[in-house]
């Protein structure tokens, strides 16, 4: 087992990492920038080193100044949480090149999913349903792609290569507009990531979110940890999760978690991953894959019994993997409310100093989350304080679950979107289960 970890991310992940180090006696090493010296789990590593000021750039995501503190605090595994650096094939490179483990997948494996056109092309191959589209990045043959669009039906969407998460995409209703936007969304990558590759997917208008958690562990053992939805976002931010996905058609889950496993075979997946799903009347088309762990991971855990962290830990150890597929199931039902601290109306971060703060508890709840009594939110980085999570034996009672908690929830000095959780767990339309993508946006402009 890995002796000393350093946890290169800050906030509610790094603590969620050092508990699970701690509990499987890994030493800890926490590095921060400089106002994140009052971290908890700053406060709790078994040592700590300053790793830059406060913008990310120069701290959380300054690759030499990391390394740097692994080789001082003698640790041999970095875990990158999620953001930052998680998903950097250059620096997975580097710390494995400067003789140290990264918790999670081999830097080929991170380029492959990097780039959404290769990742499709692997997914293609390895039999994963994926959106009808050019399969490849398009040319700037203007005749080939007019004929492409319409043999694939309009809408069309346009999607940046490099993008992803919602980044660098353009929607196209019909012929007329489709050369301009290919140009207008390949200027636009090429500023953004410096790359203009773009590829087309048929759009599809109203899907859900719906995501499949994976663990391999590079041994030629994978297994799928059942399915999340994460429909409820606000501008590609999530903003509520639950497990498993409600009113999917069973024949297509069984058979989309077996095409999961299997690519992660063929392509020799290692650590945890996530599979991100459309899914729209029934069927299943594969968008993209993370191949982080994820902020809404807790759910997953609530309703399977695995400690995801744990796992990354011991693949990343060289264990093969302890878990067998015909052990995992689903019982009960688990949702994750996101708080942020940020305006409720206008959605705007609200850094500042908690004044009061009281958590909530009791059976099926759990508080993810670093902060404190006087703990004060910096203004540098994300607005996600915690997350709520409830586990019940089914939806109905996890849902009842979370209302009961989001009402003990309280966090004053700053603003938060917990009212908006407030609303959304008493909405009838989302109490029904399944809406789509666009049901939080659409029911918070009225
Ligand atoms: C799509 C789509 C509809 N059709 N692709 C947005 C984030 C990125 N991961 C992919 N996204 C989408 N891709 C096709 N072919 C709609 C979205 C989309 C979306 C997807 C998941 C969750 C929220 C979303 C909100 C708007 C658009």
């Amino acid at each position: 087992m890995l002796d000393k970890v350093l946890i290169a991310n800050r906030g509610e992940i790094a603590l969620r990492i050092m508990r699970a180090c701690k509990e499987m006696g890994i030493k800890t090493v926490a590095v921060h920038s400089k106002v994140d010296r009052d971290l908890k789990h700053v406060k709790l590593a078994d040592e700590a080193v300053c790793i830059g000021p406060n913008p990310s750039a120069d701290s959380y995501l300054n690759i030499p100044a990391i390394i740097a503190a692994a080789e001082v605090s003698g640790a041999v595994g970095i875990h990158p949480g999620y953001g930052f650096l998680a998903e950097n094939a250059n620096f997975a490179e580097q710390v494995e090149k400067s003789g140290f483990t990264f918790i999670g997948p081999r830097a080929e494996t991170i380029r492959l999913m990097g780039d959404k056109v290769s990742a499709i092309r692997a997914m293609i191959e390895a039999g994963v349903p994926t959106v009808p589209g050019s399969g490849g990045p398009l040319t700037n043959n203007d005749q080939k792609n007019l004929a492409m669009a319409r043999e694939i039906g309009y809408p069309v969407i346009i999607k940046a290569a490099a993008g992803g998460g919602g980044r660098g995409m353009r929607v196209v209703h019909s012929e007329a507009s489709l050369i301009s936007s290919i140009s207008v969304t390949k200027s636009e990558a090429s500023g953004a990531f410096g790359d203009d590759t773009v590829y087309m997917e048929k759009f599809l208008v109203n899907p859900r979110h719906v995501e499949i958690q994976v663990l391999a562990d590079g041994q030629g053992n994978a297994l799928h940890l059942f399915d999340r939805d994460c429909s409820l976002q606000r501008r590609h931010q999530k903003v509520m999760e639950e497990a498993p996905a409600p009113d999917i058609d069973p024949e297509a889950r069984a058979e989309v978690l077996a095409a999961c496993v299997r690519a992660c075979n063929k392509i020799n997946y290692r650590g945890a991953g996530t599979f991100e799903f459309l899914y729209e009347d029934g069927r299943f088309f594969f968008i993209e894959m993370n191949t982080r762990v994820q902020v809404e991971h807790p759910v997953t855990e609530q309703v399977t019994g695995v400690d995801i962290i744990k796992e990354q830990l011991r693949i990343a150890s060289g264990e093969p993997m302890s878990l067998r597929q015909e052990d995992i199931r689903v019982l009960g039902h688990s949702f994750e409310c996101r708080i942020n601290a940020e305006d409720s109306k206008t959605f705007m971060p609200s850094p500042g100093t908690i004044s009061q703060f009281h958590p909530p508890g009791g059976f099926g709840v759990r508080w993810d989350s670093h902060i404190y009594n006087g703990y004060t939110i910096p203004p540098f980085y994300d607005s996600m304080i915690g997350k709520l999570i409830t586990y019940g034996e089914n939806r109905a009672a996890a849902l009842e679950k979370m209302r009961v908690a989001l009402d003990e929830l309280v966090i004053e000095g700053i603003k938060t979107n917990t009212d908006l959780h407030k609303q959304l767990v008493r909405d009838e339309g989302f109490r029904a289960g399944g809406t789509n993508i666009h049901y939080l946006e659409s029911k918070l402009i009225k």
